[in-house]
């Protein structure tokens, strides 16, 4: 496997600063009293990460500003930690108060890892916002940087009792994993020095890379687990959780011409009773961490590690550390992924409102005031809200006697659309540009557009109330998980994508790429004649992933390790 012998290979400069930084607190302190610069200096670039902060600049005005030989507009993104995207009313208040008063783009980013994001903030009003964060309860404590992120859960509320007991598991799990270092508490909230002297789990270098944990409730696999490193996929019996099947090894990233990366699935490692969960989910992190490659970043996710040792010898090495037997698997299936967009009613009686936020953007948009709308529906709720992998916010636990006003101001502010079809719901695409420092295409702006031409191609079809699991990201980072869509678009250049094929609705196939480097009017055209052919030889409710699939237009993926990069077969 490449690059993955630790013993022979230079440390990643990564290594350095991790091990330097003295439990990441770095020099931020100091750069943050820097007026010189609105930007974080030397390593602290990549500390600042690990505090859920990333230093990025607005990409559409950076050429103005160097022709008038002035810095980039520094700024930050911050990322919450939100286990499960649960979130208040009154800590929604307090978040959307921020983005509408200190950040550049006054939005607040639902992401497809159910917390949600801020652009935009410069460097003064920073500790602002973590101290305003603290006052309802939120930190953004490793979102990012080479630790556990935000434990994703299936959000839908209290459909049953496993749902309640699942998201307590992924915040016993994000609490299990997070770093102990105080460095958080003192540089942002002005908290007492006390010196860190250990990382228990993850070690003074941290992991070797970002890691990725969900819990999740079959037959929903909205939170894609084949995009993360560890899944505890809930088992229950009468009603009641039992235990979890364990995943490990799932990831979507790779790099455009390295044939040494690929999306991975994740690999089923067996069945866990309650008890042996947290000792699980740490055995698996500090094998990744002992284990995993910290020379070549490219190869230093678990995906990596368990091509290089074998799935066998990874496990064997989790049931040491954590002392614990997988059993054999219990049977599940996963069906779908997409969120039910409108109100289900819980087990309790509660009625829960799924919003379609396009792109997970939370912003006034002339005749859409999405942000004032939220605004008001969090002045009267009195249940919760819960951010989707979707990009979407579930309004969850409102009263029969509620229902009509909370529906009423949705309505009002352009929350719910009736209009809203099938495909525009099943359709996903990452941030990317301007705010993206590695964006090579666009993705969050085109997206509307591309999917208004979808759209049209079904209806030519006579297929309008159905939907291709459609998916956009600005480059083969992945974050718009394209690598588990039906279609899925990555972006290449400026206005130009590799466009893959033959992923399924219940994301566990990764599709293949069909065709290279091509302009979204190609793409349409190309989708105009695959969808014509899907309308007329479909088998009854066949999807449009397995058509591609079974019509022989693209090969299946069925062990990226080794087929990934095969050539496609062309049939049209
Ligand atoms: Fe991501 C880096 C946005 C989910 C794989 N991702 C980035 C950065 C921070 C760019 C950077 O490093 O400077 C992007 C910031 C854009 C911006 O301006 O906001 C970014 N990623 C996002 C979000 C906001 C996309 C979205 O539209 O919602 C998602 C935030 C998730 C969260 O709340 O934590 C997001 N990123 C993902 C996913 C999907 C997932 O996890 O379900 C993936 C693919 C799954 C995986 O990890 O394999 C993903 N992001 C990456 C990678 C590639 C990692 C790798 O294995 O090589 C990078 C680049 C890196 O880490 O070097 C990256
Ligand atoms: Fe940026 Fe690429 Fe991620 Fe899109 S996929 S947000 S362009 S890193």
């Amino acid at each position: 496997m490449a690059g993955n012998n630790p013993e022979d290979q230079k440390p990643s400069p990564n290594e350095r600063i991790k091990g330097e930084s003295n439990f990441l607190r770095g020099t931020i302190a100091q750069d943050l009293k820097d007026d010189l610069t609105g930007g974080f200096t030397s390593d602290n670039f990549q500390l600042i990460r690990f505090h859920g902060m990333y230093q990025q600049d607005d990409r559409d005005i950076r050429g103005e500003r160097a022709k008038q030989k002035l810095e980039p507009m520094h700024n930050v993104m911050l990322r919450a930690r939100m286990p499960g995207g649960v979130i208040t009313p009154k800590q929604w208040l307090s978040v959307e108060k921020f983005a509408e008063e200190h950040s550049t783009y006054g939005s607040v980013r639902l992401t497809t890892r159910q917390t949600f994001q801020y652009h935009g903030v410069l460097k003064p009003k920073m500790k602002l916002m973590h101290q305003t964060l603290a006052s309802v309860g939120i930190d953004s404590i490793a979102t990012a940087g080479d630790v556990n992120r935000n434990v994703l859960c299936t959000p839908n509320p209290v459909e049953s009792e496993v749902h309640q007991q699942a998201w307590e598991w992924a915040v016993k799990i994000s609490e299990h994993l997070l770093p102990k270092t105080h460095a958080y508490a003192e540089i942002w909230l002005d908290g007492e020095k006390v010196e860190s002297t250990e990382e228990p789990v993850l070690g003074p270098k941290y992991l070797p890379r970002k890691f990725k944990t969900t819990v999740v409730i079959p037959p929903q696999n909205d939170i894609d687990v084949h995009a993360n490193d560890l899944n505890f996929v809930a088992i229950a019996e009468n009603g009641k959780l039992v235990g979890f099947n364990v995943l490990v090894g799932g990831g979507l990233a790779m790099t455009h011409g390295d044939k040494n990366t690929f999306p991975r699935k994740a690999d089923d490692f067996g069945f866990i009773t309650l008890d042996k969960t947290l000792a699980v989910a740490e055995a698996v992190v500090t094998t990744q961490r002992d284990w995993g490659n910290r020379s070549n970043r490219k190869n230093a996710k678990t995906k990596y590690t368990l091509e290089a040792v074998g799935v066998d010898a990874f496990r064997a090495e989790v049931e040491k550390r954590a002392d614990a037997k997988f059993a054999e698997s219990r049977p599940y299936e996963f069906t779908d992924r997409g969120d039910r967009i409108g109100w289900v009613e819980g087990i309790d009686k509660k009625h829960h409102l799924t919003l379609f936020i396009e792109n997970g953007r939370i912003l006034d948009f002339p005749n859409k005031p999405l942000k004032t709308g939220l605004r008001k529906i969090a002045e009267v709720h009195k249940g919760d809200f819960r951010m989707t992998a979707n990009q979407n916010l579930i309004i969850a636990g409102v009263a029969t006697e509620d229902k009509d006003e909370i529906e009423r101001l949705a309505r009002e502010h352009g929350l719910i659309e009736d209009e809203l079809t099938a495909q525009r719901q099943n359709s996903m695409a990452c941030v990317s540009l301007p705010t993206c420092p590695l964006a090579m295409a666009e993705a969050e702006r085109m997206l509307p557009q591309s999917v208004t031409s979808l759209e049209d191609i079904l209806t030519k079809y006579g297929l309008k109330d159905e939907h291709i699991v459609y998916r956009v990201t600005g480059c083969p980072n992945g974050c718009g998980r394209a690598m588990l869509a039906e279609v899925g678009l990555v972006g290449k250049g400026p206005g130009k994508y590799n466009l893959h094929l033959g992923g399924n609705r219940a994301g566990t196939r990764i599709p293949r790429m069909y065709r290279e480097n091509i302009g979204e009017e190609e793409i349409m055209s190309i989708l105009d004649d695959l969808i014509s052919r899907w309308a007329s030889e479909r088998q009854p409710n066949e999807a449009f992933g397995d058509f591609v699939i079974r019509s022989e237009i693209i090969l299946p993926v069925v062990n990226s390790a080794e087929d990934f990069y095969d050539e496609p077969s062309y049939s049209i």
